[in-house]
């Protein structure tokens, strides 16, 4: 028999093949070796008869069966014998078992099937391959060997804003079981009993919660991470190590198996490594190590990423001496936001002497929520299995709408070598909605950059359309058209959408956008024809130029309405789709269109489509690429949401075209009393001005100017720390009002 190795190549041709198609391509993650004499297909089984001895018969990995709607009888035609490698019915298999912790081995015949776990973890997945291989209602002949190339695998729900609900979380395990994820960290920043609250114990209700999600976690074969947030008032005591040992074993009574601590986003005294590692050894040694079945403890460092890491002051080596080598360290990367290369797992592998457990921050929108980011997972290296200890997503707060670059993670984690983020997009979407895949396919196009942000990173979005649009603009008439069938598709998309019956959950979560879509596809379509109708002098049957315009005109107006009217975020408002290539095409080319006319009827018809005349520059890094909106009088910059290390004498500077009068200003820097350590100025009449900064009590965190600046009218607008130190602030908001 030939021994195929499934790679992109051999998954492309079963997809497009003439023949049938091989159902072990439906299987997610890729398989690492599968062996087949020739595409041989059989119907599904209705009933199995299924074999397993006695003792294992109550394992989650066989219960997973039933789970999965698999139905039993005596005497069925079709067979399935299943164990771990040792086990007294799958005895004669154990040999062809590959030698992986949580691999198996899985024989497909049209008598039956065959699957041996390595352990139970295994046999857990082999039955998963083997469930996923017959959506389609076919079994393909065939044998697998197979194992994930990362141990730990999964998400980490950490992210700011509204955690996902009870439903959305026990729909998101299931979904890792199926997909051969074994972790879901649970730390929600935004859960009280995890970080702001984390000495108290969970209210009843919220306990019951959680013990059911732990529950199903078992029955889908991931470990549920609870995870506490202590930094932010943390006092090294005896008393506070007892609280959170305290808390710890409550969580252990729930029947939680796997925790984690983290130190992420904090400053002052619960930043001290030696600190942070002699409290974490002390529940390895006297928690972790002294309890039954506990996972390895994880720990989020506070310097989580490289351009935080300060080498001379060596956080990261304390840790890396000082911490037991069992508790694992997270990592984002060399940034916040970051891809991972082999060059940047060694820098930090060398530092904190065991291979880091990988924070990925995406598909996480917490610090651009006016965007939904529906595009593959790409860009890890994909020689960096064996660097690692672990790899977890941060998602979305839309939990089911993150499912689509999930899907891609999965697969990542497992066959890191094999993986084709091209190919997996394509099946993720089908798995989240495969009544309507076409249709979210054609929105996802316009949801995959992040648009302009604070830690710069960004996706692509658009490429495929560039040729078109360069040609638009260019004037081809033809090129024009197409892009018109472009928007067409997009509302097309939103629209059937938007009448989608299949997954509620995810339409909910999508829905600003696809109203958003809708109009940018109108839009598209307005300003398009706006190019086309100057063909047949400006008017062709009941269309007319300035109808068109007029239409543009209040396209852009209820884009802007919706996103003022559909607030999600107070501090990053807005819906924003399309915004890398089609809506800065659709602008360009309304601009292109009106400019056009004016000069040859002789009119004066506005011509602006999107326009900000606010810069913002800063030289603390950690500022300099938050982006500036404008809405109506309010100027806002984006927050940000970690700590920020302000320089003594570093500044944020932000400058208009033109003069414009202030009506009032405040902005938030997280610190009650921070104020006196900050110079507020103005430039006005060719000069810096100084405008007084105060706090209304003693407590409040929010800077206001008072009277002073009302009425002032200046260009530019400087906040500088003259403390004569370093800050470290939050920079939870920043606004002003202009009259
Ligand atoms: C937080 C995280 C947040 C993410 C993206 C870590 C370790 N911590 O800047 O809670 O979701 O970045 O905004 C973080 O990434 N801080």
């Amino acid at each position: 028999m030939k021994k195929q190795f499934i790679g992109a190549s051999l998954l492309l041709a079963a997809l497009s093949g003439g023949q049938a198609a091989a159902q072990i391509h439906l299987v997610n993650p890729v398989p690492q070796q599968v062996e087949r004499p020739s595409v041989q297909l059989i119907d599904a089984p209705q009933a199995w008869t299924v074999k397993v001895d006695a003792a294992r018969s109550g394992s989650f990995a066989v219960k997973a069966l039933e789970a999965c709607g698999v139905k039993r009888a005596d005497k069925a035609a079709f067979t399935l014998t299943l164990g771990v490698k040792g086990d007294k019915c799958v005895k004669k298999y154990g040999k062809h078992v590959p030698a992986k912790s949580q691999g198996y081995w899985l024989q497909i015949t049209p008598q039956g099937a065959v699957i041996v776990g390595a352990d139970e973890a295994g046999l857990f997945y082999g039955v998963q391959t083997l469930m996923a291989s017959m959506a389609e209602g076919k079994l393909e002949v065939c044998t697998v060997s197979d194992w994930p190339d990362v141990a730990f695998r999964g998400t980490v729900e950490g992210f700011y804003g509204t955690p996902w609900s009870h439903k959305a979380r026990l729909s998101q395990i299931e979904f890792y079981g199926r997909n051969k994820m074994n972790v879901y960290i649970y730390g929600p920043k935004d859960d009280p009993y995890h970080r702001d609250h984390w000495r108290e114990a969970y209210p009843d209700a919220e306990a019951k919660r959680i013990q059911e999600l732990n529950e199903h976690a078992k029955l889908w074969g991931v470990n549920f991470y609870w995870a506490i947030h202590p930094g932010i008032d943390i006092k090294w005591t005896p008393e506070d190590r007892d609280a959170l040992m305290a808390k710890l074993e409550k969580m252990y009574n729930l029947g939680i198996r796997s925790f984690a601590v983290f130190f992420d986003d904090i400053w002052g005294e619960g930043t001290k490594a030696d600190k942070q590692a002699e409290l974490l050894n002390y529940v390895d040694d006297h928690f972790i190590a002294t309890h039954k079945d506990v996972s390895p403890l994880i720990m989020c460092p506070t310097e989580y990423n490289r351009a935080w890491a300060n080498d001379e002051k060596g956080y990261l080596r304390t840790l890396g001496t000082k911490m037991n080598k069992d508790v694992q360290i997270m990592w984002t990367g060399n940034t916040v936001v970051h891809c991972i290369d082999k060059e940047s797992m060694e820098w930090i592998n060398q530092r904190i002497d065991r291979k880091a457990y990988i924070w990925w921050n995406f598909p996480v929108s917490d610090f651009v929520r006016d965007h939904i980011l529906l595009g593959p997972a790409y860009g890890n290296g994909l020689d960096i299995a064996d660097d690692m200890s672990g790899f977890v997503s941060n998602p979305m707060e839309h939990a089911e709408a993150s499912k689509i670059s999930l899907y891609g993670i999965a697969d990542y984690c497992w066959n890191m070598r094999a993986y084709d983020e091209k190919r997996d997009w394509e099946k993720g979407l089908q798995a989240v909605l495969p009544a309507n895949k076409d249709a979210l396919r054609t929105f996802a196009l316009y949801n995959k950059d992040l648009g302009p942000n604070g830690h710069g990173f960004r996706r692509e979005e658009g490429d495929e359309l560039k040729p078109l649009t360069e040609k638009a603009l260019a004037g081809d008439v033809k090129a024009v058209a197409e892009l018109m069938q472009t928007c067409w598709a997009l509302k097309m998309s939103a629209d059937v959408l938007l009448g989608d019956k299949s997954n509620p959950e995810l339409i909910r979560e999508l829905r600003p956008w696809l109203l958003q879509a809708k109009n940018v596809a109108e839009y598209g379509n307005a300003v398009c024809l706006m190019n086309l109708i100057h063909r047949t002098d400006y008017a062709d049957g009941v269309i007319t130029f300035e109808g068109l315009y007029n239409q543009a005109r209040s396209l852009q107006e209820q884009m802007y309405e919706l996103e003022n009217s559909n607030v999600r975020h107070a501090l990053q408002p807005g819906i924003k789709v399309a915004t890398k290539v089609l809506l800065p095409t659709a602008n360009q080319l309304f601009t292109k269109a009106v400019d056009k006319y004016n000069a040859e009827k002789g009119t004066s018809l506005l011509n602006v489509a999107e326009y900000n005349p606010f810069k913002l520059t800063s030289d603390v890094t950690q500022l300099a690429l938050l982006p500036v909106t404008v809405r109506g009088n309010d100027v806002n910059v984006s927050p940000a949401l970690e700590v920020i290390n302000w320089q003594n004498g570093g500044s944020l500077l932000i400058e208009c075209d033109r003069d414009i009068t202030f009506a009032g200003m405040d902005f938030n820097l997280g610190v009650p009393g921070v104020a006196k350590h900050f110079k507020l100025e103005l430039y006005s009449g060719g000069q810096w001005k100084t405008v007084s900064l105060l706090h209304y009590s003693a407590e409040d965190p929010v800077i206001h100017t008072g009277n002073e600046l009302g009425g002032m009218s200046a260009s530019k607008l400087r906040l500088t720390n003259v403390s004569g130190g370093e800050q470290k602030v939050y920079f939870k908001h920043f606004k002003f009002v202009k009259q």
